[in-house]
């Protein structure tokens, strides 16, 4: 474990991405703003399934350059990347063999987004992690916390998990090249055959690395801390503080709240003093490229780490 943790225990510094359909609109639904972070938009809308596929339908980043996004995490001083590659909302950010519902089959882009960032990360040196939703699913009818759209048919978590889940994660874990990291995310309860199912998959890379939020009896290899800097630091854990560089998760139209750069800078101090890993979250917005303020601040962060961080 110590050898498979040595590369995340240097790296300190992390780009967290969450990217999907929901970036389309800003997070707006007809217009609307909704509470919650962007990504939210589906649930927060309570927007049916056959209404939401409509916004997949739009989804078309076209000025996404995988180099240019890449190279900025690098220019920042960061270490590894890990983006959405599926979100509770259930869109594939990634050519799916399991699901049709995913950014090549669905939308008129058609480019598989992990598959040219995880080129351009082993080209640039980044470690590449992917976030996976493996509980919520509001897609499909066994996912989980879909509770408004009454045309949904429901089927068992357990089909649900064992027909999307496992063989996309399965997917992910193979035709990706290396990845760094897996993190799981919003841990329910599920059947102890599709825990099983979904935790063994991580031996098809035995140096992945996992988050603590698949189950809770799956530990995973380090804690997740959600936007708050713990005081104390648990000593006995590897940990990270996964937070926004604005308000909400995915891009947000209105959302101004950027932190400064000196705040940015004074976090990742705080929390690489303390023995931590920060993964800073920035939002693409619908059409791939990243606001600039976003821009700016992840270049100031990357004059400091120039002269302070280590290489
Ligand atoms: C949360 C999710 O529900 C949010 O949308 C976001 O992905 C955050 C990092 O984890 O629990």
């Amino acid at each position: 474990r110590d050898q498979r943790m040595a590369w995340w225990r240097e790296a300190r510094f992390g780009m967290f991405v969450h990217w999907g359909v929901y970036s389309t609109t800003g997070g707006e639904y007809n217009g609307k703003k909704l509470p919650n972070s962007a990504e939210w938009m589906m649930n927060k809308g309570r927007i049916p399934i056959a209404e939401y596929e409509q916004y997949a339908a739009q989804f078309n980043p076209a000025k996404f350059d995988a180099a240019a996004f890449v190279g900025l995490a690098k220019q920042a001083g960061m270490k590894y990347l890990v983006i959405t590659a599926k979100h509770h909302d259930g869109f594939s950010m990634f050519g799916s063999t399991a699901s049709d519902y995913n950014v090549v089959d669905a939308t008129p882009f058609k480019r598989d987004i992990m598959k040219e960032l995880s080129v351009e990360c082993q080209k640039q040196g980044i470690r590449l992690g992917f976030y996976y939703s493996q509980a919520q699913d509001w897609h499909h009818p066994g996912g989980m916390g879909n509770s408004w759209d009454k045309d949904l048919k429901r089927v068992s978590n357990d089909e649900y998990v064992l027909g999307k889940a496992v063989p996309e994660v399965k997917q992910l874990l193979t035709e990706y090249g290396p990845i760094g990291i897996f993190w799981w995310d919003t841990p329910r309860k599920m059947s102890r055959e599709s825990f099983n199912a979904l935790h063994s998959l991580t031996k098809l890379q035995p140096s992945v690395i996992t988050n603590d939020r698949l189950g809770d009896d799956f530990p995973g290899d380090y804690k997740t801390f959600e936007r708050q800097i713990p005081p104390n630091a648990p000593a006995d854990k590897d940990w990270e503080v996964c937070m926004p560089i604005s308000g909400s998760w995915g891009y947000k139209k209105g959302d101004n709240d950027f932190k400064s750069p000196s705040t940015l800078i004074r976090n990742l101090i705080d929390i690489a003093s303390k023995g931590g890993n920060y993964l800073l979250n920035v939002s693409p917005t619908g059409d791939g490229t990243l606001l600039p303020p976003a821009v700016e601040r992840l270049k100031e962060v990357g004059k400091w780490m120039a002269i302070n961080g280590e290489s």
